[in-house]
């Protein structure tokens, strides 16, 4: 399961800038243009996981695959985009896919930076909402118009979970309720090294830990010589559910999990130390998973 996150935002707010940093690259063209993103940018970035270098060494492989976000950076949205202001609203369609939207809303003050119908974050996140609103009216009224036809699942904009985030000026970097606050700029030009400065965590990693809360998500993994993996589920499923998003039938053909928690894992040494000592847990098809399990799948054929 991959997680999709999309961008929006107004124009000149920071949205490629950040896009960018998340990516660590320069993928999508940034430039102080109020429509220099016309063609949706796509990135798929790995889950920052400090845990599967440690599983990795124990478990004696030099293959690691993390989970990974798929970001959608779409073009600046005016008031009005859905009467066909500024580049319109059609460009939507490339986030009605997206498991959440990120707003992002201009906080920073910088005369160089022409501010392209961005107020203040509040005002320009309701000018957000609003134009969201009207897109999804089009939809509905779309879908009406098509009726006898199959009835898809409607994928409504406005009802996706949503993040916001506050681009600030590089000395206002600080903690605010509702608000994942950064600095785009400072993040795509410092990247990891953000946290010499004292910031805790990339503005990558906050987005994925918050979007993990909002979705209820959370990460197992498995170590064995071939990998070690990390995999998103949903927080609640049971065992064979788990085994069925590393392959389909492993749900069917689920027989028992062998668990243990990725840090005992890693103080014990690996699965023939666990098992050694006592500490790998046998599962069945009832046991609730639990972020940071270890897991060892058996399945019959
Ligand atoms: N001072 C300052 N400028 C920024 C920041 N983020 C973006 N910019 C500048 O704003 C302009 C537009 O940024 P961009 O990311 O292309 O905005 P987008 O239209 O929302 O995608 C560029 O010149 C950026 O360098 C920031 O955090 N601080
Ligand atoms: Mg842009």
């Amino acid at each position: 399961m991959g997680l999709e996150i999309g961008i929006i935002g107004l124009p000149n707010v920071g949205k490629s800038t950040l896009f960018n940093a998340l990516l660590r690259k320069q993928q999508a063209y940034v430039a102080n243009y109020p429509f220099a993103t016309i063609e949706p940018n796509i990135g798929i970035v790995p889950v920052p996981d400090e845990r599967l270098q440690k599983l990795a060494d124990v478990a004696h492989t030099e293959k690691i695959v993390p989970a990974t976000v798929k970001f959608v950076d779409i073009a600046g949205l005016v008031k009005g985009a859905s009467q066909g202001e500024g580049l319109g609203n059609k460009f939507l369609s490339h986030i009605r896919e997206v498991d959440a939207i990120v707003y992002v809303l201009r906080d920073f003050t910088d005369e160089n930076v022409i501010r392209a119908g961005s107020v203040s974050p509040q005002s320009d996140y309701e000018t957000l909402r609003t134009e969201l609103q009207l897109a999804d009216l089009e939809t509905i009224e779309k879908r009406k118009a098509k009726k006898g036809e199959i009835q898809e699942a409607l994928a409504l904009l406005a009802e996706k979970p949503e993040i916001k985030v506050l681009n600030v000026d590089e000395d206002k970097i600080a903690p605010r309720e509702e608000y994942i606050v950064l600095s785009a700029k400072l993040e795509s030009e410092l990247g990891d090294e953000i946290k010499d400065l004292g910031i805790s965590e990339s503005g990558l990693e906050k987005l994925i830990k918050r979007s993990y809360e909002i979705l209820g998500l959370q990460s197992f993994l498995t170590a064995g010589e071939k990998e070690v993996r990390a995999w998103t589920i949903k927080r609640g499923i049971k065992a064979p559910q788990a085994a069925g998003v590393i392959h389909t039938d492993f749900e069917k053909h689920f027989i028992k999990a062998d668990v243990i928690y990725w840090e005992d894992f890693v103080k014990l040494g690996g699965w023939q130390k666990a098992r050694e000592a006592g500490k790998v847990r046998l599962e069945g098809r009832d046991y609730v998973m639990q972020e940071g399990d270890v897991v060892e799948f058996k399945v019959g054929v």
